[in-house]
C-alpha cells in the first residue's frame, strides 16, 4: 500500500478544527487531527509546505519509521506546531492501518484492557449554588467524575466559567479577550467551594479541579493542603511546568494527587515529573504530543512509575483525537481517566463517530480504524474564523498565566 495524496480540511462548526486526510492507492484513507487552538494555520502551513510532499509514495503501515523521519529528520525537534503536525500524520496512519486490517485501532495497541474508559465532565457556575446545580446535572447524566470550576467573588471572568448560558468554550472568535486574576481571592475561596460540594453531594463522586497554571509552587502547596479533606481525584496544573523541579516543592507539602501535561509536546517535558513521581496523572495528549506512537511510549514509561494517564480532552481537541485517546486508553494498562467535554451537536454532525458515552464511561466503538469520519460538504459550510484563547492580567494589570 502507498500514500498517494494528503490534504487539510479546515472548518469551524462552532469552533475551528484542522483535519489531515491521507489517501492510499487502495482507496483507504485515514484522518488525523491537527488542531492547535489559536495557532491553527501555522500547523496547516507546516503540513502543506513541509510534510505532505515527503509523504507521497511511502508505506502507510510504517508508523514508526515515518514518525522518526518527521521528528529526527527535521533536525529542529519538538515544539507544539511540529508535534501537532507529526501527530496528525501518525493518527491518520493508525486509522489507515486499522481500516486495512479491518480492526479497531485498540487491537493494534494491545487489545482491550478494560470495559470502558472512565471519563470526567466539566461542571461550572458563576457562584457556589450554580456550581452545585451544574454538578448535580452531570451526576444525573451518569458521570461519576466531575471537574468543578467556579466564579471567584471579586474576580471577573474566572477560568472555566462560561460568560453567557452557552457551554464553556475557552477560545473566542476575534482578537484575544482579557480576563482578570487574583491569587489571594482564589486561594481563600476554593476550599469553601469544595467543602460545600462534599456537604451537598456526599463522598462518592470523584471531584477534580483545574488551577490552569496560575499559582506559584508554595501557593499550590497551600491549596493542595487546604483541599485534602475533600479528597479530590486530582488537582490539575497547579503551577506552570516548564520547571519540572517546581513540583517537588508541592509534593513535599501535600498528598493531593497532581495532574499536569496538557501543554506538553514531548515526553521530555514530563521526564523529571514522572521519574521522580512528582505527579500522579500525565495529561499529555495525542494531538499535541506527537500522536499515538509517541503517547504509547510516554504511557508505558509512566506506568513504570505508577503514573497513570488523564489525556486532555477539551473541545479544541477534535472528535478524531477523542477517538484516538479512547483507543489508546482502552489498550494501555495505566489508563487513569479521560477528560470529556462534549462537542457541540454541529461538531458531532461534521465528524460522525463510533465512540459513545454510557453511565460514566466512554467506549471507542468497534469500527475498523478509529471509527471517525468527516462530512466534508457539511464542513465546507463552516469556514475557518480567527479565534484566540483569552489572556489574563492581575488586578494591577500585570500579564499573568491564563
Ligand atoms: O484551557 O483546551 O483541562 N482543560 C483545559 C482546557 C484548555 C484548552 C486550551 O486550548 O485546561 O480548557
Ligand atoms: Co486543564
Amino acid at each position: 500500500m502507498k500514500i498517494v495524496a494528503a490534504r487539510l480540511i479546515v472548518c469551524s462548526p462552532d469552533r475551528n478544527f484542522v483535519t489531515l486526510r491521507i489517501d492510499t492507492d487502495e482507496g483507504i484513507y485515514g484522518l488525523g487531527d491537527a488542531t492547535l487552538n489559536g495557532r491553527e494555520l501555522a500547523v496547516v502551513a507546516y503540513l502543506e509546505e513541509h510534510i505532505i510532499p515527503c509523504l507521497i509514495g511511502r508505506d502507510p503501515f510504517a508508523t514508526e519509521d515515518i514518525w522518526q523521519y518527521l521528528y529526527r529528520g527535521a533536525y529542529w525537534r519538538r515544539g507544539p506546531v511540529t508535534m501537532t503536525a507529526i501527530a496528525a500524520v501518525d493518527v491518520a496512519l493508525w486509522d489507515i492501518k486499522g481500516k486495512a486490517l479491518k480492526t479497531p485501532v485498540y487491537n493494534l495497541l494491545g487489545g482491550k484492557s478494560r470495559q470502558g474508559a472512565l471519563v470526567y465532565a466539566h461542571a461550572n457556575g458563576s457562584d457556589i449554588p450554580s456550581a452545585i446545580d451544574s454538578v448535580k446535572k452531570h451526576i444525573a447524566e451518569g458521570y461519576q467524575a466531575i471537574r468543578v470550576q467556579c466564579g471567584v467573588p471579586g474576580v471577573l471572568s474566572s477560568y472555566g466559567v462560561p460568560k453567557g448560558d452557552k457551554p464553556y468554550e475557552p477560545a473566542e472568535r476575534g482578537l484575544p479577550s482579557e480576563s482578570v486574576w487574583s491569587t489571594e481571592k482564589y486561594l481563600n475561596f476554593v476550599p469553601k467551594l469544595f467543602e460545600a460540594l462534599r456537604i451537598e453531594i456526599g463522598e462518592d463522586i470523584h471531584l477534580l479541579h483545574d488551577v490552569h497554571h496560575r499559582l506559584t509552587p508554595i501557593e499550590a502547596a497551600r491549596l493542595g493542603r487546604s483541599l485534602e479533606p475533600y479528597h479530590l481525584f486530582w488537582l490539575e496544573d497547579p503551577t506552570p511546568a516548564e520547571n519540572q523541579e517546581a513540583f517537588r516543592l508541592i509534593r513535599q507539602h501535600t498528598v493531593i494527587p497532581i495532574a499536569t501535561g496538557e501543554v506538553f509536546n514531548s515526553f521530555w517535558d514530563a521526564h523529571d515529573l514522572v521519574r521522580n513521581q512528582w505527579i500522579d496523572y500525565l495529561r499529555m495528549t495525542i494531538v499535541h504530543g506527537g500522536g499515538i506512537t509517541a503517547l504509547k511510549k510516554a504511557a508505558d514509561f509512566a506506568a513504570v512509575y505508577q503514573v497513570r494517564t488523564g489525556f486532555h480532552g477539551a473541545t479544541d481537541l477534535s472528535p478524531v483525537t477523542m477517538a484516538a485517546a479512547l483507543h489508546l486508553g482502552m489498550a494501555i494498562h495505566n489508563f487513569g481517566i479521560q477528560e470529556h467535554m462534549p462537542h457541540s451537536p454541529l461538531t458531532d454532525d461534521v465528524f460522525p463517530h463510533a465512540y459513545r458515552f454510557e453511565e460514566g464511561y466512554m467506549h471507542p466503538g468497534d469500527a475498523p480504524g478509529l471509527g471517525v469520519d468527516l462530512d466534508e460538504s457539511l464542513a465546507a459550510q463552516y469556514p475557518y474564523q480567527r479565534a484566540y484563547l483569552p489572556v489574563a492580567r492581575t488586578l494591577d494589570g500585570t500579564l499573568t498565566d491564563w
